[in-house]
């Protein structure tokens, strides 16, 4: 029997499901953590000192500091999410070090969160089910004017970035009746603003000014940290809400706790936030507020498919051939 190549060393740094693990053990000399605990700074050293591949997820930081240590045989992060910001890529980049992602697979699943919390916010979903399950209280039957929330047919919707999950979070707006307007660093071709009936904004100073509901789609890049200043907060209407399924630190989390707790801001929906899992506490005392423990792609099908991705991405990469979803500093 001719000898078997020998198959890449794969360290996955977080719990994958048992089908995308089982798979993995087939393919690669591939390391699991049962236990999920997120691993510390100098295990993730550790690891980049010893596996071809790492595939790490969004609570891997894997910056200048793991990759300057990393081993000469680390070849490949093949990233499980679409998101890179926790990874370096100028430093992986410059070490050679190839990079993928998971980008498609979670398109439907983050749009779904993202249209459940444009929903939540405005008709006070979390804050009635936790009334009505609140031994304290008692539901004393329906009343005209009680636990009014705000309409969500004919509002303006504005969309912070439109690549994949913004263009699908823009159709099911519509379905909803929503005016869809959008702000990105270019416009979209013709045919998809008609599809998605999105009107285009250059400046995001004069689209925040304007609108009733803000929904954050976009990466979190150098380019976008802060995206959502104080001062760009500040441009809000009073009864306007903002929806974050994309990344904390697009928006400055302490300005918009800030500007709730003073109803400058009518409320919010987050699923994502600025130094998670740490939350600012005012967000969480808000009634205003539905907060989500990142689980915008937190479907069994979306993470089998993005296991799937990850698969792939090694495998094409140990067969000597280049990865389809590899990324450049350059895309983001
Ligand atoms: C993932 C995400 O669950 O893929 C992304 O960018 O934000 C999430 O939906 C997470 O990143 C997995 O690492």
């Amino acid at each position: 029997m001719p000898n078997s190549p020998k198959k890449p060393v794969v360290i996955v740094t977080r719990k994958l499901p048992d089908i995308v693990e089982s798979r993995m053990r087939e393919l690669f000399d591939v390391h699991l953590n049962a236990s999920d605990t997120p691993m510390s700074p100098a295990e993730l050293v550790q690891a980049a000192k010893t596996a071809d591949v790492l595939v790490p997820t969004v609570t891997d930081r894997v910056d200048r500091s793991v990759l300057s240590q990393a081993g000469d045989q680390l070849r490949l992060i093949a990233n499980f999410g679409t998101g890179v910001d926790n990874v370096d890529l100028d430093t992986a980049n410059n070490r050679g070090i190839i990079v993928t992602n998971t980008p498609g697979v979670l398109t439907e699943d983050t749009a779904d969160m993202t249209m459940a919390l444009i929903l939540a916010v405005p008709r006070r979903l979390a804050e009635a089910t936790l009334y009505m399950k609140d031994p304290q209280t008692e539901w004393a039957g329906w009343s005209p004017t009680w636990m009014l929330g705000r309409r969500i047919y004919g509002k303006r919707l504005g969309i912070i970035g439109m690549g994949r999950i913004g263009q699908a979070v823009a159709r099911r707006a519509r379905a909803f009746g929503l005016e869809v307007h959008y702000h990105n660093r270019r416009p979209l071709p013709k045919e998809v603003e008609q599809e998605t009936n999105a009107n285009y904004w250059e400046s995001l100073d004069q689209m925040l000014a304007r609108m009733d509901i803000i929904s954050v789609n976009c990466p979190h890049t150098p380019a976008t940290y802060h995206l959502l200043s104080a001062r760009r907060l500040r441009l809000l209407k009073p009864e306007a809400y903002i929806v974050n399924t994309a990344r904390g630190e697009v928006i400055d989390e302490n300005e918009l706790a800030r500007l709730i707790e003073q109803s400058a801001i009518a409320g919010a929906g987050l699923d994502v936030f600025e130094h998670e899992p740490a939350i600012n506490p005012k967000l969480l005392k808000s009634d205003r507020v539905v907060a989500l423990p990142h689980l915008g792609s937190a479907t069994l099908e979306g993470r089998i498919d993005m296991g799937e991705k990850v698969i792939i991405n090694i495998k094409t990469f140990a067969d000597g051939h280049n990865p389809p979803d590899r990324v450049h500093s350059a895309m983001f």
